[in-house]
Order: C-alpha cells, then sequence, then structure tokens
C-alpha cells in the first residue's frame, strides 16, 4: 500500500474502529469477498436481529421458546442445587428466565457478554423478579478467557448458550468454543446449548429470505455501517441481499451481490467489484443432535438429554464434562 493511500485513509477513531476497518479491508481484498459476521451488530443491526426474531418465517426462537417452556421442568431436574447459570453472549434474557423460573435451586445468574450497558439493565429488571438469586454480570468476550466472579467459582456450573449461534461458528470453530466453554465451566458443569436442526430447504430458504425484507436489511445494514464508521462509499441500491441453502455444508450462506461492476471505496482502499461478485457475510450452519454430539464428543462433552420442538426443527441439548475434560482444543472461535 503506498504512502499516499496511508495519508488518504481517514484516521481511526479508537481500537475497535480499527479492527473493524482492518478485518474489513481484508476480508474485501480476499478472493472471494467476505466479511466477519460479527460486524452485523451495531444497534440498528441488533435491532434489526430482534425484528428477525419475531418474523413470521424465522422459526428458529419460537421452536426454542416452546422447547424451554415445554421442557423445563425436565431440564429442571438436572440442575444441581446452589448451581450458577453461565450464559455465554447474554442477550435479553428471557430465555435464561425461563430455566430460573423453573429451577429455584439456581443461586447465581451469571450473563457474560461484550455490551456491558445492556446485561447491566437486563440484570437491574431481573433482581427484582428473582430476589433470591444473585445476579452478577460479567462484560466480556465470552469466545475469549475470562474471570468468573468469585462468589460462583466454588458452584456447581450450568452453561447456557442459546440461540444456535454456535451455527454461526466454522466447525472447528464450534469445536474450539466448545472446548473454551469447558475450560471455562470445569468438569462436572452441565452445559445447555440451543442448536438449529437440518430440515427441508424451504423451510431454511424462507427464514432466510422473509417477505417482509427484515433479512435483506439486516444484511444490507453492514454496508450502512461501513459507509459511517469507515468512511465507506457503498450505494446500497447497487447491493443485493442473497440468501440458500449449501446442502454439502447444512448451511445458509448470506452474501451481498453487486448488481453491476463498481468501484467501492472503503477505509481509502479501492474495491474491484465485478457484475455479480458477491461478499460473503455469515454462515449458519445446521446440525443433527448426531453430529453436534459427535463435536461436543470430540472436546470431552457427554450428551446428557436432548429435546426437539413437534416439527424437530430446533433442539435443545445437555451436555456435561468428563473428568479431564475442558483440557481439549484450544483454537479460538471468531464468530
Ligand atoms: C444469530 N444467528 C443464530 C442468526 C442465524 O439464524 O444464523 C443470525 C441471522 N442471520 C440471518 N437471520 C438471522
Amino acid at each position: 500500500m503506498g504512502a499516499l493511500a496511508q495519508s488518504a485513509r481517514p484516521q481511526p477513531q479508537d481500537a475497535e474502529t480499527a479492527l473493524f476497518a482492518a478485518d474489513v479491508v481484508r476480508g474485501l481484498t480476499a478472493t472471494p469477498k467476505r466479511i466477519p459476521a460479527k460486524y452485523f451488530y451495531d444497534d440498528t443491526g441488533s435491532l434489526l436481529f430482534e425484528s428477525i426474531t419475531d418474523l413470521p418465517e424465522y422459526y428458529p426462537t419460537r421452536c426454542e421458546m416452546s422447547i424451554l417452556r415445554d421442557q423445563a421442568g425436565d431440564i429442571a431436574k438436572l440442575i444441581p442445587d446452589g448451581a450458577a447459570l453461565v450464559e455465554f453472549g447474554a442477550g435479553a434474557s428471557k430465555k435464561a428466565r425461563i430455566l430460573l423460573n423453573a429451577a429455584p435451586q439456581f443461586a447465581a445468574y451469571v450473563p457474560v457478554d461484550i455490551c456491558g450497558e445492556m446485561i447491566e439493565r437486563e440484570a437491574a429488571e431481573l433482581r427484582p423478579d428473582f430476589p433470591a438469586l444473585k445476579v452478577l454480570p460479567v462484560t466480556a468476550d465470552f469466545t475469549k478467557s475470562f474471570e468468573l466472579p468469585a462468589e460462583v467459582v466454588d458452584a456447581p456450573h450450568v452453561g447456557f448458550f442459546p440461540g444456535s449461534t454456535i451455527g454461526n461458528f466454522e466447525p472447528h470453530e464450534a469445536s474450539g468454543f466448545l472446548a473454551h466453554a469447558g475450560r471455562m465451566l470445569g468438569s462436572g458443569a452441565l452445559f445447555i446449548i440451543g442448536v438449529d436442526l437440518i430440515k427441508p430447504v424451504e423451510v431454511l430458504k424462507a427464514a432466510y429470505n422473509d417477505k417482509a425484507g427484515v433479512t435483506a436489511s439486516f444484511n444490507l445494514n453492514l454496508l450502512k455501517r461501513i459507509n459511517r464508521e469507515l468512511g465507506g462509499t457503498f450505494n446500497l441500491e447497487s447491493f443485493e441481499h442473497h440468501a440458500f441453502y449449501n446442502r454439502e455444508r447444512n448451511r445458509i450462506e448470506m452474501h451481498l451481490a453487486s448488481l453491476k461492476r463498481q468501484k467501492v471505496k472503503v477505509a481509502g482502499e479501492t474495491i474491484d467489484f465485478r457484475a455479480g461478485e458477491t461478499i460473503h457475510t455469515e454462515n449458519s450452519y445446521k446440525y443433527s443432535v448426531e453430529s453436534l454430539t459427535a463435536l461436543a464428543r470430540g472436546v470431552g462433552w457427554q450428551p446428557v438429554a436432548s429435546w426437539t420442538d413437534a416439527h424437530k426443527y430446533f433442539s435443545i441439548q445437555a451436555f456435561r464434562l468428563g473428568p479431564g475434560g475442558g483440557s481439549g482444543k484450544t483454537g479460538q472461535p471468531k464468530p
């Protein structure tokens, strides 16, 4: 990169923006072009994702909530007295609430999320409803090592990772994440994971191509964010949302397709697009109960129970970490 390009580039305001710029420029100068899915979630993207979860076509949230409600009694039987519920990537705590209501033997709830403001706000709403529960938010990137609060270090640990967020990791990253969760929770811990299942392609395609166009807005919002935060010149009219099911790899792929040959500036770099060329923005892997179990077993988690909804669209799976577990692979997952 020449000195001129260097000096023309807008100066990143902070380390986070600098990392965003570096990831976007690296991804857009790679072949094929890609941008990590974690960058969807600015304020607008987070709101759009909340709207997605209410769409008639987007079955995962409804199915997961129905499994949690219907099976809460059975899940509660697995929870030891005085346990701490550790939620990885806790957003709104509505799923955790179902478990906390069903299992009053929980002594503590530890939501872990990079967005401290949101988990503190959720914690403030939970405390009056669960006066006997210690609510101890931890602001941290849940994919990296973090300190559990001292109050829960010696308690039995129950991990919770709902929403099929595990599906947004590449399979090797999912395995790395399961190993990491094992190290955080320790041997004997229970881990409750929400996982989207392989199902008829039409159902999957509809869920990521909703009629109201909310998923398209969610995808295109990434370009708006790049324009705003990285001095990008994307014209949103000349990119289109594409989502399709890749049968070989059991994943929904989301892309942004360039509708014409064009040049776009991002963080001082000029990026060339061919007509029809895409930016790969997300993978959403679908598992079978068996394929997730195989992944979990590989890093020491033993299957305890699994539940699905009436259509078998979604699953909640429970695992226990065997002795010596949690010392598996060390690779850091990148959501
Ligand atoms: C957050 N994650 C599990 C969602 C999914 O279904 O993979 C993100 C999403 N992308 C498009 N719609 C929803």
